[in-house]
């Protein structure tokens, strides 16, 4: 069995208190506290934990109605009836009899050609085990495609690691002793809470808050000073700041002189961007962008929380590598306040090899992107005849959504999806399979948002006939005749798998210690700033201005813009027919399509909307509280208009992700995203996204 030293649980009438981690795909990973009465979860808190301060997030304060949701899959599941929403009916099955399904199912494929079976997951759960470990052992020993996990943050880690050598910046807990934060293509309020409590008291301390972003969001009216630039312009901001910085000999010359490659060819590019140039491509003044040039550079120490908005476009890529070259340039590394911050996750050393032996590939199975899975559904050669799908809920989530539903309404194609709860993509599987929510399992997790490692260990058992991913594969492994003995392995023994590499950072934890105390820093200084002295982990040790490696792999080895692929500029004629910016970014009180279907969270976000600026609403007649269609050539929307400006013109924006079934008209904003890529690291590009707005009829 999956777990081996499961305590007995809760005496009768004794309340016990389980130390657990906030599962969710969000910088925060929370530590929480569960209490335990008569083996029933009866609250849930906020660990602790120093990042969580004993908080936690409106949406995960909720979480027991996640848990104990009569609207849970209870059972493994058939489909009786054609495939698509509202089409077939479901036949409650026995786990036998579904796992034995599924493997003559997958055999039968396998013996044929295994890359014909594609694996399709994310981060419905963060934790190592049930994220990334037995599943991955699974696909690797049967020799399926191989998924491309970038329909996140692949651009900006790619971008980043040319600039910084990683997923590697400042320390979050140390921003409130800014004197200036720029918050860049980020939403804290809705996305990051933990972080922007510390923006508050950075604030409260006398720091000045700058929003850089399309939208003014919820964090931007809460900021000293919105910057609406058009979307997927950063680089084109950036390179102009540092044309005014260098120009003005603002620069710090000697971190400069120490730390950083190539200044002198930094100096020539940036000449060529003046702020007017900026100007005209961010739609915003060119003295806007000199001002906050000579702001940034002389308030000290000056962080910038920069997030995934800026590059889920398709020059995101080179978008964070420009950005990124900033705080070295004025020596904001020297604080242990200043610096850049995308990610955290560089710092941690964990085995992901042991976690997901890729020894036990078979064969040389093709790369699948999980951005473009429509495509691939329709037209991938050799075809896709069999999907497993868990922690993601792709007819959802994924772009020009159209094409993905009618990939995974294939008649031929054989669907499996293990979820919590019966998603769009449920409307599409042949087989459901009932998981557990994070109390109900073991896990072991890292942070993108902060330095600490943390356990969770399950608080009850599991509820109805529900099973965590990594039990699941270790039944379809025997079923399928697997023999290596890592399929034996138990949770407890893939986390220790996970914290078992030699790594400076990692040193005094383990898997017994991380039980027991919940958390643990790694074993980084208290008042750290990581890069005072240099030292990044780029192939010179030094910020890269210029790369080599950039050069390699047939990029402007200096800071560039990359314009959007959907943009006037770059498409003149697609611009002259959809001439609206369109941006979906994270909902409060969803996670994802996470939450998206529970009563509280929906009375929250209450119903789709889309916010458009006055002029542009008044140019189509639009008023507000309107129905109006969103469309473009992939697809359309009926969403309702809320006219503000809080959206600059030109851009409209909606908050996402919507169940499509729980939407006016089954659709969602990924009716109209595109499958195109970004310029690194193959992502995708949610909002490289032009469209037209009309009332709808
Ligand atoms: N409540 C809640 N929290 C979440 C999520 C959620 O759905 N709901 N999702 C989680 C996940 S998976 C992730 S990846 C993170 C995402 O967290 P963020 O990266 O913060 O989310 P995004 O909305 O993608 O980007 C934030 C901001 O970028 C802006 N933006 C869009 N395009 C551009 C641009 O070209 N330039 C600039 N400067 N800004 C731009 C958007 O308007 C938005 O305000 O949040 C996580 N946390
Ligand atoms: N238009 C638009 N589209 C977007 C985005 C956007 O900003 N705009 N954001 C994109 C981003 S950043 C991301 S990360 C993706 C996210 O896309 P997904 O990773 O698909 O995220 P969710 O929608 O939260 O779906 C996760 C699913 O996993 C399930 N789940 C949770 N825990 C478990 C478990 O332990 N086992 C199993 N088997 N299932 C579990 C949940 O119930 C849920 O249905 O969406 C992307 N799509
Ligand atoms: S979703 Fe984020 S802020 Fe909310 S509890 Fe989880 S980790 Fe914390
Ligand atoms: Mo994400």
């Amino acid at each position: 069995m999956g777990t081996d030293d499961l305590r007995p649980l809760a005496q009768p009438a004794a309340r016990t208190t389980v130390k657990a981690v906030c599962p969710h795909d969000c910088p925060d990973t929370c530590a929480m506290e569960i209490d335990v009465e008569n083996g029933v979860a009866v609250a849930v808190r906020g660990g602790d934990m120093p990042f969580t301060d004993n908080t936690l997030c409106t949406k995960v304060a909720k979480y027991l109605d996640r848990t104990y949701s009569p609207d849970r899959v209870l059972t493994p599941l058939r489909r009786v009836g054609p495939k698509g929403p509202g089409q077939g009916t479901w036949e409650r099955i026995s786990w036998d009899d579904a796992l034995d399904t599924i493997a003559a199912k997958f055999g039968a494929i396998a013996a044929d050609d295994p890359q014909g079976i594609l694996p399709y997951s994310y981060a419905g759960t963060m934790g190592m085990i049930s994220y990334a470990s037995m599943d991955r052992r699974f696909f690797h020993r049967l020799g399926a495609s191989l998924l491309e996990r970038t329909i996140c943050s692949s651009a900006g880690s790619a971008g980043i690691a040319l600039t910084l050598g990683g997923s590697v910046g400042m320390d979050p807990e140390q921003v409130e002793d800014a004197k200036l934060i720029v918050i860049w293509g980020a939403n804290p309020v809705v996305s990051n809470l933990h972080f922007w409590s510390r923006c508050q008291e950075a604030k409260r301390r006398g720091a000045k808050l700058v929003c850089i972003d399309p939208w003014r969001n919820q964090t931007a009216e809460k900021c000293h000073q919105w910057i609406p630039v058009m979307p997927g312009t950063d680089a084109a901001f950036a390179l102009a700041v540092m044309h005014v910085i260098i120009g003005e000999k603002l620069h710090d010359a000697d971190y400069v002189a120490q730390h950083t490659l190539g200044f002198e060819a930094l100096q020539g590019r940036v000449a060529e961007w003046p702020p007017e140039r900026a100007a005209a491509i961010c739609g915003v003044d060119a003295d806007v962008i000199t001002a906050f040039a000579r702001e940034y550079a002389t308030a000290k120490p000056a962080a910038i929380r920069i997030n995934y908005g800026m590059q889920r476009h398709h020059g995101g890529g080179m978008a964070v590598r420009t950005v990124t070259c900033l705080p070295a340039l004025v020596g904001a590394w020297r604080d242990r306040s200043g610096g850049i911050l995308l990610g955290t996750s560089g710092f941690y050393g964990l085995d992901h090899d042991a976690l997901e032996r890729p020894d036990l590939i078979r064969g040389n199975p093709r790369k699948v992107n999980m951005c473009s899975v429509g495509d691939a559904l329709l037209e991938a050669d050799p075809p896709i005849r069999a999907v497993y799908v868990y922690n993601s809920n792709p007819v959802a989530v994924a772009p020009d959504s159209a094409k993905v539903a009618r990939g995974f309404a294939r008649e031929d194609l054989f669907t499996v999806v293990h979820d919590i709860f019966l998603t769009d993509t449920c409307d599409y599987a042949d087989i459901v399979l009932p998981s557990t929510t994070q109390l109900e399992q073991f896990d072991v997790h890292k942070s993108y948002g902060h330095l600490y490692v943390l356990a969770n260990s399950p608080a009850i058992a599991p509820v109805g006939e529900s099973k965590a991913n990594a039990e699941v594969f270790r039944l379809l492994a025997k079923r399928m005749g697997f023999e290596e003995a890592c399929f034996d392995d138990s949770d407890e023994t893939v986390a220790r798998q996970a914290l078992g590499k030699s790594h400076p950072n990692m040193a005094g934890i383990d898997w017994d210690s991380l039980k027991e105390k919940g958390w643990q820093r790694l074993s980084v200084p208290e008042n750290w700033a990581p890069f005072a002295n240099g030292g990044f982990p780029t192939p010179s040790g030094k910020c890269e201005f210029y790369s080599e490696t950039a050069k390699a792999l047939g990029f402007d080895p200096l800071p560039t813009y990359t314009p959007p692929i959907e943009n006037p500029v770059s498409n003149p004629v697609l611009a002259g027919n959809y001439p609206l910016a369109m941006i979906s970014p994270p909902a409060r009180h969803f996670l994802n399509s996470t939450f998206a279907n529970l009563p509280f969270a929906l009375a929250l976000d209450r119903e789709p909307k889309l916010d458009i600026h006055p002029d542009d609403a008044a140019a189509r007649g639009i008023a507000a509280g309107d129905l109006v269609k969103v469309f473009n050539d992939r697809g359309a929307l009926t969403i309702k208009a809320r006219v503000t400006a809080n959206a600059r013109p030109g851009v409209v924006v909606a908050q996402s992700i919507w169940w499509k079934k729980l939407s006016p008209g089954g659709c969602n904003a990924n009716e109209v995203t595109s499958q195109a890529l970004t310029d690194m690291g193959r992502g995708a590009t949610f909002y490289d996204c032009l469209v037209q707005v009309a009332k709808a009829g």
